[in-house]
């Protein structure tokens, strides 16, 4: 309970105007999911609420869809390199603030919350927690150059797209129905979602393709039922992947990890909120209170100076326009 609440107050204390908005989401006692098979390079699939988070990363007869291979790091790696050679010849890039604009599609199969229709004060909220996140709002959180405005909310009740499922036609046939905008342009989905996913993301690509975009669980808002995960930091979490951010654990304790040079390595990912974990030798605690780990909504309130050097480096390469 005492990190709940450190949380609470530190949003509380940054960000009195959005604190209040946090505090729905309550802490219910549910735990993290299994997670779901076909993952590809360019996606990354969360875990939900109501499963065994123990089992989660190494659940018999499924592979961890989170975990890039050392080989497929290389390849971003290289092609952020080239690509950011591309646009801003030399160094890091340096922006002034970016403002993105948040198309957000309400996928329902009827008109009741129960089926997924939420109501626009869950997605305002959701706008205002991105911002909190993203702007250093948090206690210890670095601020980064983006902030989020609400361009508009799609409302569909659309039964043959319901439940999302992860990788599915109907998933392409959905954002081929809806995306808009260019590579700027959040394009973010809710949804129950299938196998108990709380989400998944596209990182960046050169070519926009209409799968770009972001999927949260509906009940992930700010406000929602999902428990120890209804706070609205999926959202942050799978943005932070669209603008190229790996998870704190990729790579484990090895060499490349998450090419960020200010996140301790990590093992694996952390679940709940754990106390002075520490499974690499390498300096430092594990990040378990960066977006980009695993653990709950009310344990993870930072990103770090080099991820904000790294979204900023990955917004020149592939999403200004
Ligand atoms: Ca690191
Ligand atoms: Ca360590
Ligand atoms: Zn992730």
């Amino acid at each position: 309970m005492g990190l709940h609440s450190s949380r609470w107050t530190a949003r509380t204390v940054a960000v009195s105007t959005t604190s209040l908005l946090l505090l729905l989401g309550g802490a219910a006692a549910v735990t993290p999911g299994a997670v779901a098979a076909g993952e590809t390079p360019t996606g990354c699939v969360e875990p939900a609420a109501h499963a065994d988070a123990k089992a989660r990363p190494g659940r018999p007869g499924r592979q961890d869809p989170d975990a890039l291979t050392e080989a497929q790091v290389r390849q971003r790696e290289a092609d952020l390199s080239a690509a950011l050679a591309g646009r801003r010849p030399g160094g890091h890039a340096t922006l002034a603030t970016v403002t993105i604009p948040v198309v957000v599609h309400v996928v329902a199969e009827d008109t009741t919350r129960a089926g997924g229709y939420l109501p626009d004060s869950m997605i305002q909220q959701q706008i205002a927690v991105l911002n909190d996140s993203y702007d250093g709002g948090t206690v210890g959180g670095a601020a980064t150059p983006f902030a989020f405005t609400l361009q508009s909310v799609t409302r569909n009740v659309r039964p043959e797209w319901y439940p999302i499922v992860y990788g599915s036609q109907a998933e392409r046939q959905m954002k081929a129905a809806l995306r808009v905008g260019g590579k700027e342009t959040l394009n973010l989905y809710t949804g129950e979602l299938s196998d108990d996913l709380l989400g998944w993301a596209t990182f960046p690509q050169r070519k926009l393709n209409s799968s770009d975009g972001v999927v949260v669980l509906a009940e992930s808002l700010p406000g929602g039922t999902a428990g120890i995960y209804g706070l609205g930091d999926t959202a942050t979490h799978e943005v932070g992947h669209w603008l190229n951010l790996y998870h704190t654990f990729q790579g484990g304790c090895g060499k490349s990890g998450d090419q960020v040079a200010d996140t301790p390595a990590e093992a694996s990912p952390a679940f709940n909120c754990p106390t002075g974990r520490d499974t690499c030798t390498a300096a430092g605690l594990d990040p378990i209170t960066n977006f980009m780990d695993y653990t709950q909504d009310s344990c993870m309130f930072q990103f770090t100076p080099g991820q904000a050097t790294r979204m900023t480096d990955a917004w020149a390469a592939y999403r200004a326009p």
